[in-house]
Formats: structure tokens, sequence, C-alpha cells
């Protein structure tokens, strides 16, 4: 979609701080940070929220939660044997939510403790 922040993101049109990448799938460092690692992963193609890419394509959602991990064992979050430290994975759904970008995107959230319930 030529108006979706992400699809011009995963085009190259917008810059991107770029931390994985594979043929469907697309992570980079979230512009606003709330946590020292905070990196957003989406796939290359559109789909608005993650019900929606489920059900449209319940492979690439695989993909995408694979991706959401390598991104945490990339960062430290995680090891191959372990959740040690531990890390989050969030997306949100609609404006209760505060959902801005409607390309669907997982926040991958670690490198300090993370409080619970969310806000
Ligand atoms: O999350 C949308 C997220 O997208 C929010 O955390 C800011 C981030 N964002 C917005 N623009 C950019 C750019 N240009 N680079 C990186 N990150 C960006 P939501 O769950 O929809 O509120």
């Amino acid at each position: 979609m030529t108006d979706c922040l992400f699809c011009r993101m995963v085009a190259g049109e917008i810059p991107a701080d770029v931390v994985h990448e594979t043929d469907r799938t697309f992570a980079f460092r979230d512009i606003n940070p709330q946590a020292p690692t905070h990196v957003l992963v989406v796939p290359k193609s559109h789909h608005p929220t993650v019900a929606a890419l489920a059900h449209a394509d319940p492979d690439l959602l695989g993909a995408v939660v694979r991706a959401a991990e390598a991104v945490a064992l990339q960062e430290g979050l995680a090891t191959e044997d372990g959740v040690e430290p531990g890390y989050r994975v969030v997306t949100n759904t609609g404006p209760a939510a505060g959902q801005t970008v409607h390309h669907v995107h997982l926040h991958v959230l670690g490198g300090r403790d993370l409080r619970w319930p969310p806000g």
C-alpha cells in the first residue's frame, strides 16, 4: 500500500534502522523506544492486524513470530536453550489499544524488567 508507513519502510522509501530481515519479514528499531531494546517486526506484505494476518496467511504469522524470536536472540534477550533474561512481544489492535500504524507489527521489548499489567 503506497500510503502505509511500514510498507514504505519495507520498500526502502523511508529510512529504517533494520536489525533483521528475511524474504517475508522485516524488523527495525522503534523510533520512540519504550525499553533498551524495542524492535518492530512486520510482514513485508500488508495486513492491518494480527488477526487479519492469521486469517489471510497463518504461515506468514508463524514467520513473523519466528523473526521476533530471532531478534530476541540477536539482542541477548534469550538464548537458544533458555528464555533468560526474557522479553515481551506485544501487538496492539485498534484505537483502545493504541494502534497507530495499521500494518501489523509485533513490538519486541526487553533489556529491563517489564511491569505487568501494562498501562
Ligand atoms: O505502534 C506503532 C509504532 O511505530 C510506535 O511505537 C512508533 C513506531 N514508529 C512510527 N514511525 C516510525 C518510524 N518511522 N520508524 C520506526 N518506528 C516508527 P502502535 O502499536 O501502532 O502504536
